[in-house]
């Protein structure tokens, strides 16, 4: 795979989930290795610390957003960091910090995508749609409500300065859903979001999924921001998340995501979001997602030429 270089970013977001504990993500990804095993692979790593939350005491949002004026100040200062960084010729990853951050991290990503004339595309890896608003949840957790803020939905004014550039919809395609609140299933119809559901996962498998998406963004010539929720894993193998859900990807699965990913160069940003290493067993979740990154970023048992001879070798 090309050499990348590649910024880590700590978004130690917290107050967008009920469960505390994510402020922790960053370190936990440090400690277990994101950085070294990258760098092993080749590209250029630099770790830019963690990102601080802006000031936004003038954000008051109607309905029910918890820490709305808290989570805003950590989408303006996210919203810079991820446009300032693709600017810059990097490939930014985010490690949470909930997945509040990516309110900033993809509406940065779409501003910068937008400048460049060319559309965003967002791989949404989770358990669940994240696509509330202030008006539609019932936990009033910000981190359910990202996917809705980029996309452009009412409820949201005032976060970040009017008019900047929104995802559409139908460029995100969410993989691993099995958790869906009935507002939000009506809502992602409605404006055309593209799910594969577990169930899709079952009877399709990985492979072809994610070939139909990759094959999308070609298309449309577009960048392609990776979100990744470790609840998208299942919770036996990803035991450090605060919102498990049973019936996850497996951990094949994950890795053939990310190798997928791998061969298409098409990954230009990416939020490892929801880590909770309070709740993880001796670091396991953290070590995992080092994994999947490495993968992401072209680790790999064999490379797919000699497999792929060895196969036809049996013909
Ligand atoms: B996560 C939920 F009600 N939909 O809005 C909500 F089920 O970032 C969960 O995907 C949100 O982990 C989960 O509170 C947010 C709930
Ligand atoms: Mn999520
Ligand atoms: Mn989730
Ligand atoms: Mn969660």
């Amino acid at each position: 795979m090309e050499k990348r270089r590649i910024a880590l970013v700590g978004a130690p977001v917290a107050l967008g989930a009920s469960r505390p504990g994510c402020a922790m993500g960053p370190e936990a990804m440090r400690i277990a290795g994101l950085a070294e095993a990258l760098a092993e692979l080749g590209h250029e790593v630099s770790d830019h610390g963690d990102v601080a939350p802006m000031r936004a005491d003038d954000v008051s949002l109607e309905g029910h957003a918890r820490h709305a004026a808290h989570i805003a100040g950590w989408a303006r200062a996210l919203d810079e960091a991820a446009y300032g960084l693709l600017k810059d010729g990097r490939l930014p990853i985010f490690m949470g910090g909930d997945h509040a951050l990516a309110m900033g991290t993809v509406s940065g990503a779409a501003r910068h995508a937008h400048e460049q004339g060319r559309p965003l595309c967002v791989l949404w890896l989770d358990a669940h749609a994240d696509f509330n608003t202030p008006t539609t949840s019932e936990s009033g957790n910000m981190h359910g409500m990202p996917v809705a803020f980029y996309c452009g939905e009412a409820g949201f004014e005032g976060i970040l300065p009017a008019g900047r550039p929104t995802v559409a919809p139908r460029n995100v395609f969410m993989v691993g859903i099995r958790s869906v609140d009935a507002r939000e299933r009506e809502l992602i119809a409605a404006r055309g979001v593209r799910v594969f559901d577990m169930r899709a996962i079952d009877e399709f498998g990985v492979a072809a999924i994610v070939r139909r998406i990759l094959a999308e963004v070609e298309r449309i010539g577009a960048m392609l921001h990776v979100s990744l929720d470790v609840d998208f894993l299942d919770p036996t193998i990803a035991p450090g998340v605060g919102t498990a859900v049973g019936g996850g990807a497996n951990l094949r699965e994950a890795h053939l995501i990310m190798e997928m990913l791998c061969e298409s160069g098409l990954t230009s940003s990416m939020d490892i979001a929801e880590l909770n290493p309070y709740l993880d067993e001796r670091g396991r979740s953290a070590r995992l997602l080092a994994d999947l990154a490495a993968s992401l970023f072209g680790r790999q048992v064999l490379d797919k030429v000699s497999t792929l001879a060895t196969v036809k070798g049996l013909q």
